[in-house]
């Protein structure tokens, strides 16, 4: 599969990195409107072309999907375009800046018949998915409880400055991937209370989201995300899980220590990531996830399966972003059938 990528940013690197390691696979052709960033990613491929605009790189054409890199507020045209020129597509989280514009794009992929697949990674961290696999083999029987917690004091600024200009910050950015992880394991999710808080001044949006789920199965869940926890040791970027089921019970600790317990019987094994030749640490969690996503997606096109983070899948990830802030700014519970 030939792949042209859009945004060759901060994040792209470890994007581009991952396609080198993915089986049938190969970036011909990338795109950035910053000339010095584009040779930057040039750099890593013998023979790519290279453009600043995407246009005139959809004219020319000659890949089978594109991978878009760039920050939400470019997501719907460049989607839009894609499906224009049809091609398949991934979209870096988050998906699109409102739950309509994501709506449309999901339904103007669809209607070329190629597939959209979100980058929602965090699922397909090797220790996130150890636990969503122990859940899905029913070794606890059916959860009725979970916390998926993500807390740091980690910089995340340093590196991505337009966090902290965003009257959105953690929901939209991190906490996405967390409710996607509670949808892992849980399924979709009825109602969503939350409360949000801005300690780091910082910054203009949210930098502590708390969130309370209840889920199609009947199991609750606790989202709670904080870019404003000092703590030691620091944890970033990990999920920290805790699950209840009628039979048993998993942890995922800090240090990637996965625990189940059935009856008085706990396990405890190291779910460490590898760190990959081109990552480091603490990143190689994220940066290891980037590739496995990566690889599905090829996957799924070579067997003809929807990936598990699908557009449409995505809607309901998105929803739950949306729904988070309308909760915390109305002091309500929200209920997602009804955006
Ligand atoms: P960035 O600002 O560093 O890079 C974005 C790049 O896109 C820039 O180089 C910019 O010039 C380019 N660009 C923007 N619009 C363009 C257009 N229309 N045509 C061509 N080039 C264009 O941003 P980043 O930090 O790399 O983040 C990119 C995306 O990745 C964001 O949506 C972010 O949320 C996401 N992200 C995901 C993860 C993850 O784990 N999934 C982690 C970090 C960032
Ligand atoms: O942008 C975010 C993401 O998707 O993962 C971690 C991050 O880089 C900072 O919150």
């Amino acid at each position: 599969m030939k792949i042209a990528l859009i945004g060759c940013g901060f994040f792209a690197i470890n994007q581009l990195h991952g396609w080198k390691g993915v089986d049938g696979a190969e970036v011909v052709a990338l795109c950035d409107r910053d000339q010095g960033r584009l040779d930057v990613a040039a750099a890593m491929f013998d023979g790519v072309r290279t453009y600043t605009d995407a246009e005139a790189m959809f004219a020319e054409g000659g890949f089978d999907a594109v991978d878009i890199a760039t920050t939400v507020g470019s997501h719907r045209p460049l989607v839009e375009l894609a499906a224009r020129h049809k091609v398949h597509v991934i979209c870096q989280k988050p998906f699109a800046l409102t739950l309509s514009d994501a709506r449309a794009m999901v339904d103007a992929v669809a209607a070329t018949g190629k597939t959209l697949m979100v980058h929602e990674n965090f699922r397909w961290q090797s220790a996130v998915r150890a636990a969503i696999d122990e859940v899905r083999s029913g070794v606890i029987g059916t959860p009725f409880f979970g916390r998926i917690s993500f807390r740091s004091g980690y910089d995340v600024y340093s590196g991505q400055p337009y966090l902290a200009e965003g009257q959105r910050f953690i929901i939209e950015d991190l906490g996405i991937h967390i409710l996607d992880i509670s949808r892992a394991l849980f399924g979709n999710a009825t109602r969503i209370t939350a409360t949000t808080r801005r300690i780091n001044p910082a910054i203009k949006g949210e930098d502590v989201a708390t969130m309370l789920l209840e889920h199609e199965g009947g199991a609750t869940s606790v989202v709670d995300c904080s870019y404003a926890t000092r703590r030691a040791p620091e944890t970033f970027p990990e999920s920290l899980l805790e699950i209840d089921g009628e039979l048993g019970s998993i942890r995922l600790d800090a240090g990637y220590q996965l625990s189940v317990q059935i009856g008085n019987q706990v396990t405890t094994r190291d779910v460490s990531p590898p760190v990959l030749p081109w990552a480091s640490r603490p990143w190689h969690n994220i940066q290891e996830s980037v590739q496995i996503i990566q690889q599905h997606f090829v996957d799924c096109l070579r067997d003809g399966r929807d990936p598990e983070t699908s557009g449409h899948d995505n809607l309901h990830t998105f929803a739950l972003v949306e729904a988070a802030y309308l909760s915390a700014r109305e002091h309500r519970t929200v209920t997602l059938a009804d955006l």
